[in-house]
């Protein structure tokens, strides 16, 4: 890979290059890597060019040269050569490509002569890059038949609800947000996960703006704002349903938009009015003052802005909840104001060309009119251990994992490591490093970091295009995804031309025609051509072409047609054995289980923490720091507690997402979480989960001897 044509600047010394932050995070920052005489790199920067980013990363990516040149790296392929599970780097010895490739096209081609749904692709956002993501790699698996993933781990019941409710992921465009006067942030800790909308919102702020967390936790985003309001987790549906009640009491509503631009006003006002605020005051644990004062905030002021995110989504009625938020512009008419409005993710306004990238018409199934069967990857856990069944299909027989590490993230993880360490299960991890889930891997194949390849971003936190061009040369042997799905391809015969197509190939057919392939060149970046106010005359993206408060689609499910309150799963006060709710939102400085193992950002967090209310650390004579257990039916792990007022009554925070290997007992935090999934999207329940915490007497003594 040469590195000459992709510099900026400066003819000798240091040379410039223009990319795009990988990560799992909205804000899609546009990166320049500053690259030395001896084609190392010395340091990543956002690039000040880029409105969004304006020149500033977050902590974690500014040490993106630690994290690639770590000592730790993955360089060569690895075969295991012990048996399968966290125990060190003697489990494997380096074996050449052609030795990997050959074994592992061969083992998936005697599976897929028998059985192709027993090959299951299973990848996530490690990088969000469209050609390292969602390319070469499906192009690959559809030929194959291999079984379909359903990628639902993170945002699948907010997508579905957005979708059900206003068309599609569409919302207000991030920069106007610092033309708001109310901003709700709602479910997000903006500064540690959203970064650059946050600073959109203090602009906000200093113009003037008042900002209101929706957050059980106290977050760093809330002891900024104006107002923080600690509901119980899973309740946002009530405090939707109140606000809706007293927009209606005080008739604070927009008729003339209702009445053009929205779809079944007449049953939900109804169903709002089932909802006075001292009904949700109960079930949302919270002042019912609070309430009233919010919808008189909400009802009075323009513009008003909700950054809706993904944190209120992980319950069992994460998807209604997500339903009833997006319904509140309408009522008021917010959308009228490109100030104004909603935005929980923006990936669906993208051009994206995702059947030319992934090519689904090679499906073997395809010519007899069916689709291979589908995998919930958030029941991973149960369907590694399921056994061949009519229903089911073929027992899983193979892995190819990728921009994902399953052991440490999915749920109810007690199940999802015996199903790693199946003897009799074939896995192949594509990775970065020796993660909790490489440990059960029968080869861990080499790959590129967001340095060493190209690549092709759209964002769900803004509406710009991010080309990203390799800086360095891959180090040591490692490989593209899509360069190493090419080269299983070929050892596969596989000969449709599209298994020839070059990365920088693949980053030209991301958006084809619809995005202008030259800027993106020449500027990093290219910004899609949208309105301001997308939904001032309406025109949403749903079969009606309005705001569906009702919609018939759902209806037609069989489900409520309206948005409701659907209590958790583990509704707190219903196992006197379990009575702590527990969430698990990020640590601020991991990204998911990514940057666990970089240590300048680990010894910032520090250790795995719970972090508990004082009180009900008192009731359990826990001390700041001691060491506990963390435990239901499902498992239990090991971390010390924060005893502070960032957690409220009755509920815990144990901040993820840490490599078991990393932690106190070689666990993490999804040891009790579980496998229920959402009411719309089939997406996880991590935040519904209820718990019993107590000190660990045994580990505090070991410690303290050591
Ligand atoms: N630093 C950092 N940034 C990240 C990530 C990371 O791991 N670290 N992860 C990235 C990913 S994958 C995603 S999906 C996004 C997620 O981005 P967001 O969806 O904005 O998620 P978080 O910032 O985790 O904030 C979730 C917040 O929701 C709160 N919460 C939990 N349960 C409830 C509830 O029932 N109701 C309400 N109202 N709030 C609740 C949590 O306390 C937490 O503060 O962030 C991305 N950015
Ligand atoms: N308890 C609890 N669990 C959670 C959550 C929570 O809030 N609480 N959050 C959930 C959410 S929102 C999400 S999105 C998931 C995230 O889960 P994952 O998508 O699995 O994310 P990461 O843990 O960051 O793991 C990504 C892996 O991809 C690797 N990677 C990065 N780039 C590349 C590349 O170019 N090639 C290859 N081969 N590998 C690469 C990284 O090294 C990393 O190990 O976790 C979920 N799990
Ligand atoms: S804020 Fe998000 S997009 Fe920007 S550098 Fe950090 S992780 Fe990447
Ligand atoms: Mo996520």
């Amino acid at each position: 890979m040469s590195t000459p044509s992709a510099a900026i600047s400066l003819p000798s010394g240091p040379i410039q290059v223009r990319g795009a932050c990988p990560h799992d995070c909205p804000d899609t920052c546009a990166l320049i890597t500053t690259v030395d005489d001896n084609g190392v790199a010395t340091r990543v920067q956002g690039n000040p060019d880029h409105p969004h980013t304006d020149g500033v990363l977050c902590a974690k990516v500014s040490k993106y040269t630690e994290r690639s040149y770590h000592p730790e790296r993955v360089l060569t392929p690895l075969k295991r050569t012990g048996p399968k599970g966290p125990g060190g780097s003697g489990q494997f010895a380096p074996v050449s490509w052609d030795e990997a490739l050959d074994d592992i096209a061969q083992r998936l081609q005697s599976i897929a002569a028998r059985a192709p749904e027993a090959i299951l692709p299973y990848s996530y956002a490690g990088t969000m890059g469209m050609v390292q993501g969602e390319s070469m790699d499906r192009r690959f698996f559809h030929q194959l038949g291999a079984s379909l993933l359903d990628r639902t781990i993170c945002a699948s019941a907010g997508a579905e609800a957005l979708t059900q409710t206003l068309g599609g992921k569409v919302g207000m465009k991030v920069e106007f947000f610092a033309e708001s006067q109310l901003i709700l942030i709602w479910g997000s800790n903006s500064i540690g996960s959203n970064l650059h909308f946050w600073r959109y919102a203090q602009q906000a702020k200093r113009n003037g703006a008042r900002l209101v967390c929706i957050d059980p936790r106290k977050s760093e985003t809330a002891d900024k704002c104006h107002e923080h309001i600690a509901l119980r987790p899973g309740t946002d549906a009530a405090l939707a349903l109140a606000l809706m009640h007293e927009l209606i009491a005080h008739d604070w509503l927009d008729h003339d938009y209702i009445a053009r631009h929205t779809l079944g006003w007449d049953p939900l006002r109804e169903r709002a009015l089932q909802w006075p605020p001292e009904r949700a005051a109960e079930v949302c644990g919270i002042p019912v003052e609070q309430i009233r004062q919010l919808a008189r905030d909400y009802g009075t002021t323009q513009p008003a802005a909700i950054r809706l995110n993904y944190g209120m989504q992980r319950v069992r009625g994460g998807g209604n909840a997500v339903r009833a938020v997006a319904c509140l512009p309408a009522l008021t008419g917010a959308w009228r104001h490109r100030a104004g409005g909603l935005l929980l993710s923006s990936s669906g306004q993208f051009p994206a060309q995702r059947a030319v990238l992934q090519r689904p018409d090679l499906m073997p199934q395809a010519a007899a009119g069916r689709v291979p069967r589908t995998i919930n990857m958030t029941t991973i856990g149960d369907d590694l251990l399921r056994e061949a069944s009519p229903a089911f299909g073929p027992k899983v027989e193979a892995v190819v994992v990728y921009n994902s590490n399953p052991v440490a993230v999915a749920p109810d993880s007690g199940k999802v490591v015996r199903g790693f360490a199946r003897e009799d299960l074939f896995t192949v991890v594509l990775e970065h490093f020796q993660t909790d889930t490489a440990d059960y891997a029968d080869y861990i194949l080499p790959a590129t970091t967001q340095l060493e390849h190209w690549d092709v971003h759209l964002s769900y936190g803004h509406t710009d295009v991010v080309l990203n061009r390799p800086a360095i040369a891959p180090l040591g042997e490692a490989r593209s995804n899509a360069q190493i799905f090419r080269d299983l391809a070929a050892r596969m015969g596989f000969a449709d031309p599209c298994f020839a197509d070059t990365d920088e190939a693949l980053c030209r057919q991301a958006f084809g025609d619809a995005v202008d392939y030259a800027l993106l060149e020449s500027q990093g970046f290219a910004t899609v051509a949208i309105p301001d106010a997308l939904f001032a005359e309406g025109n949403f993206p749903s079969p009606s072409g309005k705001c569906e408060f009702y919609s018939a689609r759902l209806a037609a499910q069989g489900l409520d047609g309206l948005p409701d309150h659907l209590p958790n799963y583990e509704l707190q006060g219903t196992d006197a054995r379990y009575p702590l709710a527990m969430i698990s939102p990020p640590a601020r400085n991991f990204l998911n289980s990514t940057f666990v193992n970089v240590t300048s950002l680990r010894n910032i967090e520090g250790r795995p923490i719970l972090e508990i209310h004082p009180d009900d650390a008192e009731a359990r004579g826990i001390a700041n720091d001691a060491v506990v257990r963390v435990f239901n039916d499902r498992g239990s792990y090991q971390c010390h507690a924060t005893v502070s007022r960032r957690a409220r009554p009755g509920v815990v925070n144990g901040l993820g997402i840490w490599w078991r290997k990393l932690g106190l007992d070689g666990t993490n935090v999804n040891e009790v979480t579980s496998q229920a999934l959402t009411d719309l999207g089939r997406a996880p329940t991590f935040y519904d989960c209820l718990v019993e915490v107590e000190a660990c007497a045994a580990a505090a003594a070991a410690e303290s001897v050591a």
